[in-house]
């Protein structure tokens, strides 16, 4: 595992470390993996460094045919290390139990997994720095308290400053200057909607049920906690039952707490609202572990850690119809 210590542990890969360990998947699996760019961090757009963003996609290409997707997303959150290397832990999980597990190559050969291990890296960087940083690395307006950047979970343009977030730059649930202002929201926002564009959830009243509902799951530290649409509001999303009776199934097979995500507390201009709000696909935010730096001794052994065990059974329910 990588090299980077922080907080007593020394199980964490750093970006570079995640997107080498994404390479390496590719090159040993060609016929099952592919890696791309889904465009430029702030930083990058800057030409002051910066990454790329890319995405892993998972599957048995000798399966041709539309098959449901499980988009996930992690680490949005720069200081959120787990998320990451939880979801570098399932890809490798996945292509090297392919053809030896038989739900593991059942799921690779129908269905898509589509994953952003990094969706954040410009912050990530600041806080493999030192920083206890949340939001992107944008310096527009920097303020007093070293603080700057945009929370890009509250950046979405579905409902955007609709509460639940803030104005103030120096907040640390800074909206931004305008919805999707920054290029990791758009670049994200693109990501999603490519992902779904053929696999629309049957979840809002005003879209037809899709052959192929996909599934989207943001990954986030910490909390135990499995949350869905809406941040908002207490008003049940249009296919409210639905989405909790799946969502209560992702965190009984978790060990997590299932609730609407306004229960947690108001938000808005977040990735499961945009997700499911623009496109009607289910939507989950999980709130891995009990830490924002979780040891990776959770992680080691023979036995499937339980999130990665969860991430799996979402695999699982996205080939059903959505209601279960
Ligand atoms: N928590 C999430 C946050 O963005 C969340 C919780 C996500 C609530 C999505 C509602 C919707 O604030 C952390 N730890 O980031
Ligand atoms: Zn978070």
């Amino acid at each position: 595992l990588g090299s980077l210590a922080i907080s007593g542990y020394s199980c964490y890969r750093t970006v570079e470390e995640t997107y080498s360990s994404a390479q390496a998947i590719v090159s040993q699996y060609p016929n099952l993996a592919t890696w791309s760019s889904i465009g430029s961090t702030w930083l990058k757009t800057q030409g002051r460094g910066g990454y790329d963003m890319n995405v892993l996609k998972l599957t048995n290409k000798s399966v041709t045919g539309t098959k449901p997707r499980l988009v996930i997303t992690a680490s949005i959150h720069a200081r959120e290390y787990t998320p990451a290397e939880l979801t570098t832990r399932f890809a490798e999980y996945l292509v090297s139990n392919y053809g030896k597990d038989a739900d593991v190559t059942w799921m690779l050969d129908s269905q898509e997994v589509w994953l952003v291990l990094q969706s954040n890296p410009d912050g990530r960087k600041k806080a493999e720095a030192g920083a206890s940083w949340r939001k992107n690395a944008n310096d527009t307006q920097r303020c007093s308290n070293g603080l700057y950047g945009v929370d890009l979970n509250r950046n979405f343009n579905y409902a955007w400053a609709n509460g639940g977030s803030s104005t103030d730059p120096c907040n640390e649930t800074y909206m931004g200057s305008a919805a999707a202002s920054e290029p990791e929201t758009k670049n994200l926002q693109t990501f999603i909607k490519s992902a779904f564009a053929d696999n629309r959830g049957p979840n809002r009243t005003d879209a037809a049920p899709a052959a192929t509902p996909g599934v989207y799951i943001d990954v986030h530290s910490y909390g135990k906690l499995v949350l869905w649409p809406w941040g908002d509001t207490n008003t049940a999303a249009p296919n409210g039952t639905a989405l909790q009776s799946l969502g209560r199934k992702l965190a009984y097979f978790n060990g997590h707490t299932p609730q609407q995500s306004i229960g947690l507390y108001p938000t808005s201009g977040t990735t499961i609202d945009f997700t499911y709000g623009e496109l009607g696909v289910a939507a989950y935010t999980f709130e891995l572990g009990g830490a924002f730096f979780e040891s990776c001794s959770t992680f080691t052994g023979t036995v499937l850690p339980q999130n990665q065990a969860a991430l799996l059974y979402a695999l699982r329910v996205a080939r059903a119809p959505y209601q279960l």
